[in-house]
């Protein structure tokens, strides 16, 4: 089944939590630390595979990486979590499902793009020795790995775009201008999914996609909608299909209008008419309808897909028109942020206050073991954050107290 549009959960492994050990030796009473560091949790990756057209390969709704292994006594390192790779078809768009954001867009056969990281690893007691702390008895535990939701969007990546009412014709020119075979039949609405094909000239190439029908209204919603326009958004040049017996000059009409309400910029995007079926009229007939067609300003061109009379131009002029016109731009994915989490010290009342630092709590809560112990450590965690500058800011004083994440401390100003 064709399937163009996914959401997934992608959860990459938690690190391995660092040990608390100590060496056990004969004839030493008390050996040094030697807990080994966790190792770090597999992350997930998006790569980009050629050959495939459709989504529906991914079978699974949630994709977890591996967690890192716990470290050990002995100075042992837990072995890290393998990283997943997750092979979506070329053209895929990912965003993040909650944020609307563009994380990537997946071109080239290959690239890869990380959508979940690894949790680090926990460093073992054994990190922790300083000349006055000889046993440290706490470690760090694993971080959790990153969990997000996406939205996958599959879009084509072709050159030439097939537009037209339903039974047209479209899937009869793609037949017959390329190796594809896609499903025809004298009644509307045949084709459920975009179909590809190459066309060769001479020992050129390009490649046609053939979509859904669209029909008056498809920008309410009508008939199958304009859902499947999303895939002519990559492709550099329009072919408005018509049949020549229904009142082609009205149809082009309705969908440049359609065209238009779904992406105004697809109506400055090159575009051709195949004016199709003109073996079911005179001569005449079709000259006069060329001549009609021709007032909204667009190339025309008389077609059969049945009997291939008209194709050839055809070709070569699309081929003319894809070598002179460079590939759209579409919306580029934002660099990713790094998010410095603000930290805020507010005063409770005299002599208390809590600071506020998402990212420091977090880390807190990874601390395990003897608190009391970690006090010393934590204090230059504390620095580096800048903890210590901003309750000196806001005019805390030696002895009050300082909360943080559910931890309480006297406040030890440097240098005392
Ligand atoms: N006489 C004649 N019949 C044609 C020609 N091209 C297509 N047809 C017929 O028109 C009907 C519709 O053709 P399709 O190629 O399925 O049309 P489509 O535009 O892909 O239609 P949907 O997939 O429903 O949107 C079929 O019965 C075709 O055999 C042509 O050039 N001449
Ligand atoms: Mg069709």
């Amino acid at each position: 089944m064709f399937q163009d549009v996914l959401l997934i959960t992608v959860a990459a492994g938690k690190g391995g939590d660092g040990a608390v050990s100590f060496r056990r030796e004969k004839f030493v009473p008390k050996g040094g630390p030697d807990g080994g560091d966790g190792g770090r949790g597999g992350s997930v990756y998006l790569r980009a595979r050629g050959g495939v057209d459709s989504l529906a390969e991914l079978s699974k709704r949630t994709y977890k990486a591996e967690d890192g292994e716990h470290g050990q006594g002995s100075g042992r390192h837990g072995r890290a979590g393998r990283d997943l790779y997750i092979e979506v078809p070329r053209g895929t768009r990912v965003f993040d499902a909650d944020t609307g954001e563009l994380l990537a867009d997946l071109l080239e056969e290959g690239e890869t793009v990380l959508v979940a990281r690894g949790g680090a690893g926990g460093r073992g007691n054994a990190h922790f020795v300083t000349p006055t702390r000889q046993a440290p008895r706490f470690a760090e535990a694993g971080e959790e790995g990153e969990r997000r939701r996406l939205r996958l969007e599959l879009l084509l990546i072709a050159d030439v775009g097939l537009v037209g009412y339903p039974n047209a014709g479209k899937s009869s020119l793609l037949a017959a201008t390329t190796r594809a075979h896609p499903k025809i039949a004298p009644y509307p609405f045949t084709t459920l999914s975009p179909n590809l094909g190459v066309v060769e000239v001479g020992e050129k190439r390009f490649t046609l996609a053939d979509i859904p029908g669209i029909i008056e209204g498809a920008s309410q919603g009508r008939g199958l909608g304009l859902e499947f326009l999303r895939h002519i958004a990559r492709t550099r040049v329009l072919l408005y299909v018509l049949d020549a017996t229904e009142n082609p000059l009205e149809t082009l009409r309705t969908l440049r209008r359609e065209v238009g309400a779904y992406d105004r910029g697809l109506l400055l995007r090159p575009s051709l008419v195949a004016l199709n079926k003109v073996d079911l009229l005179s001569p005449e007939e079709v000259a006069e309808k060329v001549r009609a067609l021709q007032e909204e300003g667009l190339p025309v061109l008389p077609v059969s897909a049945l009997t291939g009379e008209g194709l050839p131009l055809l070709k070569e002029t699309l081929l003319a028109l894809v070598e002179a016109t460079p590939p759209p731009e579409l919306p580029k994915p934002a660099p990713p942020r790094q998010e410095v989490a603000p930290l805020e010290v507010v005063a409770l009342e005299e002599g208390v206050y809590e600071v506020r630092a998402p990212e420091l709590e977090r880390y807190l809560s990874r601390i395990k073991g003897d608190l009391q112990e970690a006090a010393g450590y934590l204090q230059e965690v504390f620095r580096r954050h800048g903890v210590e500058a901003a309750l000196r800011a806001k005019g805390a004083r030696a002895g009050d107290t300082v909360r943080i994440g559910g931890l309480e401390f006297e406040y030890i100003p440097e240098g005392v």
